[in-house]
């Protein structure tokens, strides 16, 4: 039995940061029903298509495991549906734009009326305040959400991160809230409401920067690259470039072929201690009781003549090695692996994060999956469905209509195009 399982979940997501977080329930067993616009369904099934008319790697890496009808929610019929479905599942998840299920007709109020005990989880791009009416992509989140302005070169503009922390960070968010809810529902037999906006997702995950925000009052950051270039602080966290944000210098390093290869990259850090080890390593022994190197205060003033001696030690070699040299005394460092590399790499093959899945009319493709493993409650990947695959089924056996009614749905145009009726 899988952790979730019995759970159903109605799935009213679309784009990435709600799927995300569907997706993460579905692979611990609940049962996710997603509802899609009759035609179109969710919008990504037809974004960066690679293969004309088939579901977009976009689509199907996330929404895996996942049953799917679609359904006009705006026609009365197609209303009906839904209020069935409220009163079947446990969790309704939503991350339409602002206003968007009110102007559908089920308010917080309705959906609580139909069924007390659903929980009711919604993603939004900003909490209540001057911003709750907009609309947000992930990007825009990573901007508001203090992540742009702190992560790029001081010199340079703000830079946003290829890793979606507005999206599926805020997707990850989301989930915790539900199971934490659906965990008190168990004593309060009452559902509840569920909110995460992802200005708040990112600021989250950018709480180091408000830490140095707030250290800053009380002078300069004195493990940030510009201390020790002798350039002063201003009055808002400046972007660090690579330096480590946990108070251990650390730079991104060149490694042998890097005029070739743009990831023959290293992130080294000096961690006070593993110093000696580093000094050993690299040939500078003598800086190990060097009162100019032997204490992290006083290398401040020079990470950059350090990192630079160490980068010389580091081009010497591919990043593989010095990363083997490295972790065999313990030192940690991080070798900039590219998507070819991981996409290749075998082990993340064996332990499911990366898996390979048939789709019928995509063929085999590459998906990340779930990466976070129970031991009771194995996660098993199943392709993501066809637009209305599970329409008749979800009809049927879950919500109990019989053949005729589903003829009815089909000719209300409930379901999609309308069924042509013959002329008497
Ligand atoms: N049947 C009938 N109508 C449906 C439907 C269905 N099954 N599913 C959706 N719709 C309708 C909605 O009712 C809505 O109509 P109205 O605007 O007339 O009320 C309409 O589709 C559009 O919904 P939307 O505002 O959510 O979609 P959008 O493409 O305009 O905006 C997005 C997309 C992502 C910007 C917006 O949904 C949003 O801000 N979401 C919250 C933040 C978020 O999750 N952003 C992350 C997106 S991933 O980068």
């Amino acid at each position: 039995m899988k952790a979730l399982e019995g759970v159903k979940i109605l799935d009213f997501t679309h784009v990435q940061s709600g799927p995300t977080c569907t997706q993460l329930l579905a692979w611990f067993g609940a049962d996710v029903i997603k509802i899609e616009r009759p035609g179109t369904g969710d919008i990504t099934r037809g974004q960066l298509q690679d293969i004309p008319k088939v579901d977009s790697l976009y689509f199907t890496m996330l929404n895996h495991n996942k049953r799917s009808i679609t359904l006009d929610t705006k026609n009365p019929k197609g209303k009906g549906v839904l209020e069935r479905l409220i009163k079947h599942c446990d969790v309704l998840v939503e991350n339409f734009g602002p206003g968007v299920l009110d102007r559908m007709g089920f308010p917080w109020e309705t959906i609580n009326e139909l069924n007390p005990k659903m929980i009711v989880a919604s993603i939004k791009g900003f909490g209540p305040g001057p911003y709750e009416d907009c609309k947000v992509y992930e990007n825009v989140a990573q901007c508001t959400g203090g992540a742009a302005s702190t992560t790029g070169f001081r010199d340079g503009p703000p830079l946003v991160t290829g890793a979606q922390i507005g999206d599926s960070g805020t997707g990850l968010h989301l989930a915790l809230g539900i199971v934490t809810a659906l965990y008190q529902r168990t004593h309060s037999g009452r559902g509840q409401r569920v909110t995460c906006a992802m200005q708040d997702g990112v600021l989250n995950l950018a709480r180091v920067k408000l830490r140095d925000q707030q250290r800053l009052a009380h002078g300069p950051l004195k493990e940030y690259s510009q201390f020790g270039e002798g350039i002063p602080f201003g009055a808002a966290v400046p972007r660090a470039g690579n330096d480590s944000g946990g108070g251990q210098p650390g730079r991104i390093l060149k490694c042998n072929g890097w005029e070739q290869d743009p990831d023959a990259y290293i992130y080294f850090i000096t961690q006070a201690p593993v110093w000696e080890k580093i000094c050993d390593l690299i040939g500078e022994p003598t800086w190990k009781t060097d009162p100019d190197y032997s204490s992290p205060q006083v290398r401040l003033p020079k990470l950059n003549a350090i990192f630079a001696r160490i980068e010389q030690w580091t081009m010497t070699m591919t990043k593989f090695e010095v990363m083997d040299l490295c972790n065999a005394v313990d030192i940690p460092v991080g070798p900039i692996l590219s998507m070819k590399e991981l996409a290749e790499d075998q082990s993340l093959r064996a332990t499911g994060t990366v898996v390979e899945i048939d789709h019928p009319t995509r063929g085999k493709y590459l998906s990340v999956g779930n990466p976070i493993k129970l031991s009771d409650s194995p996660s098993d990947v199943k392709r993501s469905p066809l637009l209305g695959e599970h329409t008749e089924e979800i009809l049927s056996d879950v919500l109990g209509y019989d053949d005729q009614g589903i003829a009815e749905l089909s000719d209300s145009g409930a379901l999609g195009i309308p069924r042509q009726i013959a002329a008497e």
